[in-house]
């Protein structure tokens, strides 16, 4: 059995062009990651799955606009425009992405009052989803990221990825980020400081 998985983040419609928090060029990547997954025998999705009203949403803080960060409890946290709601077709994989191959999605940010942006932890930075433990029980210590966004989701879930002990490498080439005042090059930054693997 391999020890390496590829773990594809977010290619869902709301964050390509179309939808509700689009991301410049999402969809480009998506015949790319279809590639790479043809070349792993473990291939996770995690899909951002956000409860109506969901707290990282500006629509739920009356006043407030979206891409405006606020102090909540756990800390700084960005609002959003509403997207990934659950069962939504925003919150759908785009359709061209391959998940029959897919083992596992991981769905995050369902609690109504914590965002969750990495693949292992929620925004409170305790919450775990559960991937970690997942993936050591099946023995994977090897993790090559792609997806969707490169500066926020795709980030985070890398940097708790190299935290918990994992070989972490993200594929930029299949990555697209916001790009939210300077947030792409101070998270690539942070990523190769804490030493994951930049291709
Ligand atoms: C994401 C902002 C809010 C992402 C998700 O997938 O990068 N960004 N929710
Ligand atoms: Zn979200």
């Amino acid at each position: 059995m391999s020890n390496k998985a590829l773990i594809v983040i977010d290619v869902q419609n709301d964050f390509c062009p179309g939808g509700a928090l689009a991301v410049a060029g999402g969809d480009e990547i998506v015949p790319l990651v279809n590639d790479i997954a043809a070349g792993f025998e473990h291939v996770i999705l995690t899909q951002d799955w956000h409860a109506q009203r969901h707290s990282s949403f500006a629509s739920s803080h009356p006043g407030r606009q979206p891409f405006e960060t606020i102090r909540v409890a756990y800390g700084d946290q960005t609002l959003w425009p509403d997207h990934c709601i659950q069962g939504s077709g925003g919150a759908n994989f785009h359709p061209d992405l391959n998940r029959m191959k897919a083992e596992l999605i991981i769905r995050k940010g369902f609690r109504p009052a914590i965002d969750s942006y990495s693949a292992f932890f929620e925004n409170d930075r305790i919450t775990p989803t559960g991937l970690a433990g997942y993936l050591r029980e099946r023995g994977i210590d090897d993790l090559t990221l792609v997806g969707l966004a490169t500066d926020y989701c795709v980030a985070y879930s890398a940097l708790d990825a190299v935290a918990q002990g994992f070989r972490t490498r993200v594929r930029l080439d299949a990555c697209r980020a916001i790009d939210l005042g300077g947030s792409l090059a101070a998270m690539t930054e942070r990523m190769r400081q804490a030493g994951v693997s930049l291709a």
